[in-house]
C-alpha cells in the first residue's frame, strides 16, 4: 500500500482529525452516555460503541435513540447531553503520539489544519485543554461551517482552500470510516488510525493503516522523518503497571518457546485504554526475585486473534521455573512497534526474538537504564531481602 514517491513529494499539508484521532474521545463519550442510558432503563453495550464514531453529534444522537429506543426527539435528546458533554471537554486525553506528532509538523514548518466534524466552538473548547495545540493549527474547520459533514469530502476541502493549497498536496490523518471516505472525495491521500480495534480490513479505501499515531512515518509521505527514535526504539513518558502474575493462554512457552507472565488485563482497563496495543519494553521487578530486563506485547496478538486484551511480558532471564502468583511491577519506558500478523509461527518467534535483542540493548542506554532504579519496582521486593542485602537488591544496583 506503499505509495509511490513522486506522489509522495506532492505532499507539503496535513490534515488531521481530532476525535479518535488526536483525543481519545470515545472515553468521554462512553462516561456520558453509560450513566444516562441507566437513568433510562438501559444498559450501555460497548460493542455498539463503534457505530458512534466519526459521526456529527446529531447524527450520533440519532443512532443512540433508534438503538436504545429511547422516548426522545433528537433535539431533545441533544439538549439534555450537551451540558453534560461541556463539562467534559477537559478530560478528554491526548491519544499517545498525538502530541509528539503535532510538535513535530509544527516544529518542522508543515502547515497542519484541524478537521472536524464537531462544531466549532466545541472543537475550541476541547483544544483550549491541551498546551500548544490551537497555536499549531494553521485553519480549523468544524461540522457547523460546511454544508455537508464528513463523508461528504466539503470539511477537508475547505481546510485545504484555508491553508491556500490544493487536495492532492495534502495528507489527512483519521480515524473514522466516514472520515476515510471524505477524505478520498476530497482526493487526498489519507493514513487510517482505526480507534476502534480489530476492524482494519474495513479501510481498505484508506492509503496506508496504521495502528497508532506512534506509527507515523512522514518520510513515506515525502514529510521530515521523526528524529526522535533511537537504536530502532521510541522513548515514552514512563507508565508503571503490576500484580500477581496469572495463568495466561498456556502456550507461550509451550508453542513459541517464549513465556509470558500475564497480569490480570480488567485490573488496568484504564491504563490499557490509554495506551495502544504494540510491543513495548522496561523493567520489571519481581518480588523475592530481582529486577530484569523485559520486553511486552500488549493487545490482541493478531497471529492467534485473541478476544481479550492481554499484557505479555517476557521477562530476559532465564529462571527455570514458573513463578505463578507472585506480584509483578513494571515499568515500561519505550514503545518498538505495533503488534503484527505473520505468515508463518516461525517468523513471529523470529520477530519475538529480534523485539528482546533490540530491548535488551536499548536498556543500556541512561535514557532507559535509569528506570531500573524507580522505588515502584523496588516496592515489590521483600523488605527482609533488601535489609540483608540479599541478591534481588545487589542485582539492581
Ligand atoms: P501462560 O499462558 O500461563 O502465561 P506461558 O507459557 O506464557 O504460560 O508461561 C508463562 C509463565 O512462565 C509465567 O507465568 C512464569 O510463571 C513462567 N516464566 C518462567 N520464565 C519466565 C520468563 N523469563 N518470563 C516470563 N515468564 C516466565
Ligand atoms: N503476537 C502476535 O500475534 N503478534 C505480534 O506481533 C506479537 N509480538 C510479540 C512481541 C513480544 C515481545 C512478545 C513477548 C509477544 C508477542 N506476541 C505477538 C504475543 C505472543 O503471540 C504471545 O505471547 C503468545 O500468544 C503467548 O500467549
Ligand atoms: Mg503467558
Amino acid at each position: 500500500m506503499a505509495t509511490p514517491k513522486p506522489i509522495a513529494r506532492l505532499i507539503s499539508h496535513v490534515i488531521l482529525d481530532l476525535d479518535g484521532t488526536l483525543l481519545n474521545t470515545d472515553c468521554v463519550v462512553s462516561q456520558v452516555l453509560k450513566p444516562f442510558l441507566v437513568k433510562n432503563g438501559k444498559k450501555w453495550d460497548s460493542k455498539k460503541a463503534h457505530k458512534l464514531v466519526g459521526k456529527t453529534p446529531y447524527e450520533a444522537a440519532a443512532v443512540v435513540l433508534e438503538d436504545y429506543g429511547l422516548p426522545y426527539s433528537t433535539e431533545e435528546f441533544l439538549s439534555m447531553l450537551t451540558p453534560m458533554f461541556n463539562e467534559q471537554w477537559c478530560n478528554i486525553k491526548a491519544l499517545p503520539g498525538a502530541n509528539r506528532l503535532i510538535k513535530h509538523l509544527k516544529s518542522n514548518g508543515v502547515p497542519a489544519a484541524l478537521a472536524s466534524n464537531s462544531p466549532r466552538s466545541n472543537i475550541e473548547a476541547k483544544i483550549s485543554c491541551h498546551q500548544g495545540w490551537k497555536e499549531s493549527f494553521s485553519a480549523i474547520v468544524g461540522g457547523d461551517e460546511v454544508e455537508k459533514g464528513k463523508p461528504s469530502p466539503d470539511i477537508f476541502l475547505e481546510a485545504a482552500k484555508r491553508m491556500n493549497t490544493n487536495p492532492p498536496n495534502c495528507l489527512v490523518i483519521e480515524d473514522s470510516l466516514p472520515g476515510v471516505a471524505a477524505g478520498k472525495a476530497a482526493g487526498m491521500h489519507v493514513i487510517a488510525v482505526p480507534s476502534v480495534p480489530k476492524r482494519t480490513a474495513e479501510f481498505s479505501s484508506a492509503d496506508e493503516v496504521i495502528n497508532s499515531l506512534l506509527d507515523v512515518k512522514p518520510e513515506k509521505w515525502g514529510l521530515p522523518p521523526f528524529s526522535d527514535w533511537i537504536d530502532d526504539t521510541l522513548p515514552i513518558e514512563p507508565w508503571f503497571i503490576g500484580g500477581p502474575v496469572i495463568k495466561g493462554f498456556g502456550r507461550g512457552s509451550k508453542v513459541l518457546g517464549i513465556p509470558t507472565a500475564n497480569l490480570p488485563a480488567e485490573n488496568f482497563s484504564d491504563v490499557l485504554s490509554e495506551h495502544t496495543s504494540g510491543v513495548y519494553f522496561g523493567w520489571a521487578g519481581l518480588s523475592t526475585r530481582g529486577i530484569y530486563k523485559m520486553v511486552m506485547s500488549i493487545g490482541w496478538n493478531p497471529y492467534f486473534d485473541n478476544t481479550e486484551k492481554t499484557i505479555e511480558p517476557w521477562l530476559l532471564h532465564d529462571f527455570g521455573e514458573d513463578f505463578y502468583g507472585e506480584e509483578l511491577r513494571l515499568v515500561i519506558v519505550g514503545y518498538i512497534r505495533p503488534e503484527a500478523n505473520f505468515p508463518s509461527l516461525e517468523s513471529l518467534i523470529e520477530r519475538i526474538h529480534e523485539d528482546a535483542r533490540i530491548a535488551e540493548k536499548a536498556l543500556n542506554l541512561p535514557l532507559y537504564a535509569k528506570y531500573k532504579d524507580s522505588p515502584y519496582l523496588r516496592n515489590s521486593l521483600k523488605e527482609d531481602n533488601s535489609a540483608n542485602g540479599n541478591q534481588s537488591v545487589i542485582d539492581s544496583k
